[in-house]
């Protein structure tokens, strides 16, 4: 790493999205620096090690497809990748393109300010200092930042507790040991039924039930890999244009991407049900293209949310436990989908207790475990699964000041405004991958990195080509935005959930607005070409 000051460019994170993103530029000639909090690369799948932490998306193409070579001799061991080949894998991408060098580790961004007479961004940081840099690159992930309710008396619990996303390094061995988890989306979902098998004895305490779905992972079948990948790029290609749910599916043959164009409302029972369990006995989030509606209509869903909450009165057998394992305030889907190994069978061990905080809720942490309304329960360790301020709290940690001394933060008081997810009006030289206002969360989320990262390394060349230095979204540009996301999401059923984290609703104080943009058939993608087409329209180069 040379010690200069100057970039050309910063990129802050270094997972899927910094990684990429600092290859293009490198390609195109440009200085860059990549700053990391972590002591490697890999952004989420460094930090989240907790037992049974995996990919929801199906590894052939949750996966970079900038390199033929790469995607043809990387080899994925199972279905769904779990946290130690992802890291194996993006530690191979940051050898392998050489990227290390261009990193600074164990550096956290904590402010960045553009000083508009010398069009440089001064980016500051907690321990190297500050640097300056024409461009800012924020590839801080969508979650990231971690929320970690403030219960009463924690710091007085003597015993071991840790968040789902900054799990040590080293396994935690829960032999013998009585823990309680706290949370039930999905890093609680991948943990417990692992923890289960250890402990002694583990509490699930439960504020909302989500919805889950059998992942059937395994084994990739070499046949089956040899015979996709001599398909790759027009398997890619469907996953970039394809519906939004088309792309979870390796099991079947690539013509069966697409969500079945049936509507459930038209199905028979019998049309359902076949469908349905069809889709479960396969495994993973594809189960919500059984039908072209399901995400569509509360009619439509209905069906599926039923199906799924008979599977759970099936496989629990306790119908008290399974009663409160049933989600019913929210569609199926319209908070993320869970998918598991083993989860609701895990309610039927004896050495696990769920309990429902709705009716018994957490009054604070004692020395010695969690007092309950109904009394304390004693615990050796405590896991809180308790997700991440998403999507814009990565971003709002860090004192982001653009032009005129606007500060992003009293910008977004009332909740995020962006054009595209890409660039932000009073903020010029600074674009976000995978920021609120793209698909992000609700996509491919690598696929749609390499299109952000492409993008915005696509733009960079374009100034550079045109004698540009200066490039910022117009606010008209990004209210139209603003009001094109709101609108995307009213013909899905999403906003019904009501306290889902795309809402901002799990943070205390958040504004409730619906963060990502729902795409549709590839269309923000058509957008965001057009839009570069047009010499970056909405945006004001010079
Ligand atoms: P999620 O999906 O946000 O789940 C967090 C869970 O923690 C959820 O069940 C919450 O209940 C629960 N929670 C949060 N705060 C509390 C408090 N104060 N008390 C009790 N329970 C609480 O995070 P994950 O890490 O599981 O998954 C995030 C994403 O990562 C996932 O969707 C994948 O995309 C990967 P609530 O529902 O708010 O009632």
């Amino acid at each position: 790493m040379q010690d200069a000051r100057s970039f050309d460019a910063v990129v802050v994170g270094a997972g899927f999205a910094g990684l990429y993103m600092i290859h293009r530029l490198k390609q195109l000639g440009m200085s860059t620096l990549g700053i990391e909090a972590a002591e490697d690369v890999g952004g989420v799948w460094y930090r989240n090690r907790y037992p049974g932490a995996g990919c929801d998306m199906e590894s052939l193409v949750y996966s970079y497809s900038f390199s033929k070579e790469l995607e043809q001799e990387w080899e994925w061991p199972h279905r769904f990748a779990r946290q130690p080949d992802l890291l194996s894998y993006l530690r191979h991408v940051a050898e392998r393109f050489d990227l290390r060098r261009h990193i600074k580790f164990e550096t956290r961004v904590t402010a960045a300010r553009y000083d508009e007479a010398s069009q440089t961004w001064n980016v500051e940081t907690n321990r190297e200092g500050s640097f300056k840099a024409r461009f800012v690159i924020m590839a801080t992930g969508c979650l990231s930042a971690t929320n970690v309710p403030s219960f009463e008396g924690m710091e007085a619990f003597r015993g071991l507790c840790l968040h789902t996303c900054d799990w040590p390094q080293e396994p935690v061995d829960f032999t013998g040991k009585r823990v309680a988890v706290i949370g039930t989306g999905s890093s609680g979902i991948q943990s417990i039924p692992l923890i289960a098998q250890q402990a002694a004895h583990l509490t699930v305490l439960q504020r909302t039930p989500n919805f889950s779905l059998p992942a059937n992972n395994g084994p990739l079948d070499a046949d089956f890999v040899r015979k996709l990948k001599e398909n790759y790029p027009a398997y890619r290609e469907k996953v970039r244009y394809g519906e939004l749910f088309g792309d979870g599916d390796l099991c079947v043959p690539i013509e069966s991407l697409d969500p079945a164009p049936v509507s459930a409302s038209e199905a028979s029972p019998e049309e359902l049900d076949r469908a349905y369990e069809d889709r479960w006995r396969r495994g993973g989030g594809f189960f919500i293209g059984a039908f072209s509606d399901i995400m569509n209509t509360d009619e439509a869903n209905a069906t599926a949310a039923d199906f799924v909450r008979r599977k759970i009165a099936a496989i629990v057998k306790d119908p008290r436990v399974a009663k409160t394992l049933m989600p019913t305030d929210h569609p199926l889907g319209a908070k993320r989908l869970c998918i598991d190994t083993n989860y609701y069978a895990t309610f039927n061990r004896d050495n696990v207790t769920l309990v429902n905080l709705r009716e018994d809720p957490i009054r604070s942490m004692t020395p010695n475990g969690v007092m309950l309304a109904s009394g304390e329960i004693e615990v050796d360790a405590i896991v809180l699964a308790t997700g991440f301020d998403a999507i814009t709290g990565p971003l709002l940690a860090i004192d982001l000041v653009g032009g005129n001394g606007q500060i992003l933060r009293d910008k977004w008081q009332n909740g995020p405004r962006t054009y595209l997810g890409l660039g932000i009006a009073g903020f010029p030289n600074l674009f976000t991958i995978t920021g609120p206002g793209s698909p992000s969360v609700l996509s491919n989320t690598v696929m749609s990195i390499e299109q952000h990262v492409d993008w915005i390394a696509d733009c960079i060349a374009y100034m550079k080509r045109s004698s540009l230095s200066r490039i910022e979204a117009t606010v008209a540009a990004e209210d139209d935005w603003v009001r094109q996301v709101d609108e995307a999401a009213d013909a899905w059923l999403y906003k019904k959930a009501k306290n889902s984290w795309y809402m901002g609703a799990n943070i205390p104080g958040k504004p409730r607005v619906f963060m990502p943009y729902v795409d549709s058939g590839g269309a923000y993608r058509r957008i965001c070409d057009r839009v570069a087409a047009n010499r970056y329209e909405g945006f004001i180069l010079s």
